[in-house]
């Protein structure tokens, strides 16, 4: 039985991650900073029963900048592969908390490649490691983006993933550590973060439908990102490990959109016309925006036979529906399935 440990894994990537590779017959090890109920919602149907005869989730509880703990956990769990999902994943906040953001992002990474390098030499066993790097790395480069494109971060949430991602480079050449970037376009899901632009409106959606929010504040809405879902996501961060070589892979659905296709297609599956709801809030705009991300995930098609299967009206509206019915309401319209195959 393989056997993996994933940071972060309380998460919304995390937690999708652990489902995928439980269903593939691994072990999993989950690290969250904390594990009360509040705290692990997206995974606790996830967690074994007390009287579970063959547990293969496990829960620990700690933090990635706390190296000592780390070394002990990886000695412990002993894993074959090690998704780093661990930080601070927040660009506007990492504007107002950019030590703490860069601490978590670029130390934590740097952590636990030492951790799990030391481990690697003193045990002689092998280790497969994936970073969660980001499309916020290009910054303002000309979209598509892609493996090759210049990096150029425009937020200090940028700034710590591009270190965590040559530090992911330096221990790949310097020690022949198996690791992959993954440079991860937007993903999201009905397990999205309440902070983050799409799950902002498509709850605003169902509370506005239920009549318990009148008005949707927002920033800039002319940005365009390229939006595609946490499931088919996590799928390319194993496949990822499953190669021979490892290699850096841009991972995106090679369309973008911008808010305003986000709020027509979400507020008119709620029955609703956006703009006698939508404020514009300068609270909501960054010190510096990215304008235009959209991807160019060939590299995956080639050498991962990887491909989105689910495409941006799909994605939203599985997020509206989930969001109408937990105010026991449902789509006012039927929702158009895209595939993006
Ligand atoms: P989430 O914010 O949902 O998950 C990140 C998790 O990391 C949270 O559970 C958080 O816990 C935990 N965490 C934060 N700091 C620490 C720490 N010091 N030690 C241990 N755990 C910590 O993000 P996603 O699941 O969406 O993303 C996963 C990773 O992928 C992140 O690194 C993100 O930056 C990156 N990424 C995400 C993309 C996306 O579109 N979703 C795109 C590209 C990259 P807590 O809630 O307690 O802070
Ligand atoms: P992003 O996602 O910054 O791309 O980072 P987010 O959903 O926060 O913002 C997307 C775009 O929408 C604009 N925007 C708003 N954003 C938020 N959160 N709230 C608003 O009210 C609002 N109004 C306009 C933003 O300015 C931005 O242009 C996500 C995270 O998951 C990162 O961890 C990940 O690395 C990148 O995607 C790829």
């Amino acid at each position: 039985m393989r056997t993996a440990l994933i940071t972060g894994v309380a998460g919304q990537d995390g937690s999708y991650l652990a489902e995928f590779l439980l269903e593939k017959g691994y072990r999993v090890h989950g690290l969250a900073r904390r594990i009360e109920s509040a705290a692990v919602w997206r995974i606790a149907h996830l967690l074994p029963g007390e009287d579970d005869p063959e547990p293969r989730f496990f829960l620990h509880e700690g933090d990635i900048l706390d190296a000592g703990f780390l070394r002990g956990l990886i000695d412990e769990t002993q894993p074959d592969e090690l998704y780093n999902l661990a930080g601070q994943s927040h660009v506007g906040l990492s504007f107002i908390q950019p030590a703490r953001t860069m601490a978590v992002i670029a130390t934590g990474t740097a952590t636990v490649l030492e951790a799990l390098h030391v481990h690697c030499r003193a045990s002689g066993r092998q280790v497969r490691f994936y970073q969660a790097g980001s499309s916020e790395m290009f910054g303002d480069s000309s979209p598509p983006q892609n493996e090759d494109t210049v990096f150029r971060p425009r937020s200090p949430y940028g700034v710590a993933k591009l270190a965590a991602h040559n530090a992911t480079t330096v221990y790949r050449d310097a020690y022949g550590l198996f690791a992959c970037n993954g440079i991860l376009f937007n993903h999201e899901s009905p397990r999205r973060g309440e902070n983050f632009v799409t799950r902002k409106v498509t709850l605003a959606a169902a509370r506005i439908a239920a009549g318990q929010q009148n008005r949707l504040a927002l920033g800039d809405l002319s940005v365009r990102r390229d939006w595609g879902h946490a499931a088919d996501y996590v799928r390319a961060m194993w496949l990822m490990l499953q190669q021979e070589e490892p290699e850096d892979y841009v991972i995106a659905t090679g369309q973008s959109h911008t808010i305003g296709d986000l709020l027509e297609i979400a507020l008119g599956l709620a029955g609703l016309d956006w703009r006698r709801h939508v404020v514009s809030d300068p609270a909501c705009r960054r010190p510096l925006e990215v304008d235009h991300l959209c991807g160019d995930a060939g590299k995956a098609a080639r050498l991962l036979g990887w491909r989105p299967t689910v495409g941006f009206e799909a994605l939203v509206a599985e997020m509206v529906e989930a969001d109408l019915a937990r105010y026991g309401l449902r789509p006012a319209q039927p929702a158009q399935r895209l595939m993006t195959a």
